[in-house]
């Protein structure tokens, strides 16, 4: 038997050699001519002012500099777009298409000023008929048309997302291509999907199942017969099985379903050894046998199911599902990104250990799911409803169109489990004062998540579906929102924005308890800065150090906790959120790399966690240069802790040349406190086992002396009012955290970190207001308030002293005077905050007025010199005026 069905192949192999002409796809990226103006009525207008147009090329967003900048808000509006395409006349007995991969949000296509198209939805392809809408020009070789696309990224109540904590970047962000078929081809009309939908109904190790449904679409004239050539090839790209099939295919779209012989021991695909198949589809021609189409597809087989009590398995073995969310843009790119980094992304995460990816808030190029499939890293994408809803038609079916396309356009991706949808949908909600309203209103939410649901089930019984929320339980389960997907997501960030992360457990258990569905932790992470650092970790610090331990307390619990099926950091990496005020301005700074992909230490953190080969990493890599005060007078040497991230018992370290000796690991984190000396200090960590892990790091540091007899040559920057260390990495500067004075020695006297006056804020010390004129903004978001002196016991010589301010409590800053002279005038005299600086006596700010001079929230920076003699101390004074004096920061070098 088996034979015989080997020779039948051989012959329909021979019989299908001659190849016609077959689709073709390339882009049309180059040469755009681009206007932004949102003023434009039409297209003849917009086509009148090509002189003023900019040329670009695709992948294009307007939004690059206006969502870092200072300013508030960024361009949302209309942005035309412009190009003639040149193809060769022959092209007209086929079948042209545009095939857009990404405008956002809204794109209206015109071809030779027609308009043909309107899409919305800013993050799924789409693909627009050509032939019928352009006149071949016979009398020529080319035929050239001309298209413009207008792209709108306005705020329009019924496109989603309607509010996000990311930024909605505007454009044609990701390629277009140019698509020629014949006029028979696999529908790619439907929604932009390729034509062929594999699934595999039963999977086991001895036999695995492959059904195909496959959409053609018939533009001749009249009924057509065509063979459909299925092939099936193996992971070493060896033929498995093949099958012909002999369809009619009526005018227009047609659909069939193709049953293939179950496929015997199957190589399983997962994470570890993610072993792909390849389904090739051939339409021929059944008259001459030309091949007229093709698509070709990666199958994977492998089954899965998620339990509520004892979470995931797959191919019948538990697999606690961990790694990360992901957003789509980069630093100085914004999401117009070339695919490289889409695939450098998917490999940075296998090569942290994770085997899961949320891909959040919306769908992404195509990419990322193909890199998926190839390594191993099961993923969840998700129709970008976020925070709220309009209670309208057209939102309902722009909402309903997205999740369609969705699916259909990524049906074919064995590393896809999870259809999800609508991320903390009532985070957001409507009518909350009017309780009647509020309840028309999540029925209406609830209704349309049904929606969805029901078609997402229909579209793919294979399976699961999502809804993320935020932690708010009573809120979704009042609403009925937790009992329509298959599996309830939770966003939790308890040790970060409220609470302790010691209420991770009791508040998770509450919900495994409320809720019986399967559980992911969607979302969970903590910002950090990487240019910050303390000794004294605290919750909304932003520190490196903090950021450990958060995911450190996480991680654990969840590799405990059966019930929670998996989990995903919140975020991969940092990303856009222009209305976003943090340490770092417009950027959400929750990744575990930057911007830019540098590793910050929780990366190390994860590798050392999840992955299974033997790891080790020396932590604060970036910290490129540091400062700290000597342990004792005249010691020379700073103590400091430095983190080794590593998945061994333990690690031996070497400082310059010295055995720190061997130290165990508390989970995967060994701490060593190193003795640096002023200057360059090598570390070398190693492990004692027969893995041969080796790190190395180099770090720079300027030990402060306590007593400033010889006075540092890099001078003394201090970071005021705050606990942590600053690294300006512009600038490549060390700025310590504040200390108090000491006899004989230097610091602040007088004055109390600033705190915030509002009630439940999260952060310990300081604002987390965005300060103008500066990227150094955590410098300026902390002050010592009412401090009376700043004093170093300096040798005599002039000194540079350059003192940082920042208003940091707007109109609250505004006192009354304390030299009323005539009480009928008090409420007139109203004033702000003033105060003066005196060095040595000789007055260097008179009378300074940060909040009238230069408004709240504005980096400040006065330098000044000052001649010091022989015994005497260097003392800046702040002399009280109105209000109390503060100081954010200052700096100190000696010149003479
Ligand atoms: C969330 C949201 C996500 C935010 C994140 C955060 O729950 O789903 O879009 O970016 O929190 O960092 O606040
Ligand atoms: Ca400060």
């Amino acid at each position: 038997m088996q034979k015989s069905l080997l020779i039948i192949a051989i012959v329909l192999f021979t019989v299908f050699q001659s190849r016609g002409s077959e689709q073709l796809k390339y882009t049309i990226n180059e040469s755009w001519h681009f206007i932004k103006d949102s003023s434009i009525t039409n297209v003849s207008q917009f086509l009148d002012q090509q002189d003023i147009a900019e040329l670009v090329d695709i992948p294009h967003t307007w939004n690059v500099e206006d969502v870092t900048d200072e300013n508030e808000g960024f361009y949302r509006g209309a942005g035309w777009y412009t190009k003639e395409v040149r193809v060769p006349t022959a092209f007209k007995d086929k079948q042209m298409f545009l095939f857009f991969e990404g405008v956002a949000t809204k794109a209206d296509v015109y071809i030779n000023k027609q308009l043909v198209r309107e899409h919305v939805g800013g993050f799924t392809r789409f693909v627009v008929p050509v032939s019928k809408h352009i006149d071949f020009d016979q009398t020529s070789e080319f035929t050239t048309f001309n298209v413009v696309v207008k792209a709108d990224n306005s705020y329009n109540a019924d496109w989603p997302s309607l509010h996000a904590d990311f930024t909605f970047f505007g454009g044609m962000y990701r390629d277009v291509n140019l698509v020629v078929t014949e006029k028979i081809h696999f529908n790619i009309e439907d929604y932009a999907a390729n034509g062929v939908f594999v699934t595999t109904p039963n999977v086991s190790e001895e036999s695995g199942d492959v059904n195909l449904k496959v959409r053609i679409k018939n533009d001749e004239a009249s009924t057509k017969k065509v063979k459909l050539l299925t092939k099936v090839y193996g992971p070493s790209q060896e033929l498995v099985q093949e099958k012909t099939s002999s369809l009619v295919l009526e005018v227009g779209a047609n659909e069939f379903q193709v049953e293939l012989t179950p496929v015997a021991n199957p190589e399983l695909w997962s994470p570890d050894s993610p072993k792909l198949y390849k389904v090739v589809c051939q339409i021929y021609d059944a008259k001459t046998n030309q091949r007229i189409d093709e698509s070709i597809n990666s199958l994977g087989f492998r089954w899965f199911k998620f339990d509520v009590e004892n979470g995931f398995f797959l191919n019948g073995k538990h697999l606690k599902l961990i790694g990360t969310n992901r957003h789509q843009d980069f630093k100085d790119i914004s999401n117009a990104v070339p695919d490289h980094i889409h695939v450098e992304d998917i490999l940075r995460m296998k090569a942290m250990g994770s085997n899961f990816l949320r891909i959040a808030h919306y769908p992404q190029d195509p990419a990322i799911l193909e890199m998926c499939d190839r390594l191993g890293i099961i993923t969840t994408v998700e129709t970008p409803i976020v925070d709220t809803v309009t209670e309208s038609e057209e939102f309902t079916k722009n909402c309903l169109s997205a999740q369609l396309e969705m699916i259909r356009q990524n049906f074919n991706h064995p590393s896809l489990i999870i259809w999800a949808y609508m991320n903390e949908v009532l985070l957001h909600p409507r009518f909350t004062d009017d309780k009647a309203r509020y309840n028309v209103y999540t029925d209406y939410v609830l209704d349309l998540a049904q929606k969805i649901e029901d078609m997402t089930r229909a579209e793919d019984p294979y399976r699961y579906t999502m809804i993320p929320n935020h932690g708010s339980l009573e809120r979704y389960q009042q609403a009925g929102l937790t009992e329509v997907p298959m599996i309830v997501g939770w966003n939790i960030y308890d040790g970060w924005y409220g609470r302790g992360y010691d209420n991770l457990q009791p508040k998770l258990e509450s919900f495994h308890a409320a809720v019986k569905k399967p559980m992911i932790i969607t979302e969970y992470g903590a910002g950090v800065d990487p240019r910050l650092h303390t000794l004294e970790p605290t919750r909304f610090d932003f520190s490196q150090e903090y950021a450990v331990m958060y995911h450190n307390h996480y991680v654990k619990f969840f590799m405990e906790t059966p019930y929670i099926a998996g989990a995903n950091v919140w975020n991969y990496a940092d990303f856009n959120s222009e209305g976003r005020v943090d340490a770092v301005q417009s950027i959400n700074n929750k990744g575990l790399v930057g911007l830019d992909r540098a590793p910050k230490d929780v990366f190390y953190y994860y590798q050392a966690s999840l992955l299974k080969e033997p790891f080790m990493a020396i932590g604060t890599k970036t910290w490129g240069q540091r400062t700290y005060v000597e342990d004792k007078a005249g010691s020379g040497i700073s103590t400091m802790p430095v983190q080794v991230f590593t998945n061994q018992n333990e690690i031996e370290l070497i400082v310059n040349g010295k055995s720190l000796g061997v130290k165990k690991a508390d989970s995967v984190i060994v701490v060593f406190d190193v003795p640096f000396v002023n200057g360059i200090n090598k570390l070398v960590a190693k492990s004692t086992n027969d893995t041969y892990l080796e790190d190395f790091s180099s770090i720079r540091i300027n030990v402060l002396p306590l007593s400033l007899t010889d006075f540092p040559e890099t001078g003394i920057s201090i970071n005021v009012g705050d606990k942590r260390f600053f690294y300006d990495d512009k600038i490549d500067q060390a700025w310590m955290f504040d200390k108090a004075y000491t006899q004989g020695s230097w610091g602040h006297i007088g004055g109390q970190p600033y705190v915030r006056p509002e009630k439940n804020v999260q952060q310990p010390y300081g604002a987390k207001q965005t300060i103008l004129g500066t990227k150094n903004d955590p410098l300026y978001q902390t002050q010592l308030v009412g401090i009376e002196q700043y004093r170093f016991d300096v040798p005599a010589g002039v000194y540079e002293v350059k003192l940082h301010f920042a208003e940091l409590e707007g109109t609250k800053a505004k006192h009354l005077p304390y030299d009323l002279t005539d009480e009928s005038e008090e409420v007139a005299r109203i004033t702000n905050r003033t105060f003066s600086v005196l060095m040595n006596d000789k007055t260097v700010i008179d009378k300074i007025d940060l909040l009238g001079q230069y408004g709240e929230y504005r980096a400040v920076k006065i330098k000044s010199e000052v001649s010091v003699g022989e015994g005497q101390p260097l003392l800046i004074n702040f002399k009280k005026i109105i209000g109390e004096p503060v100081l954010n920061g200052i700096e100190i070098y000696k010149k003479l």
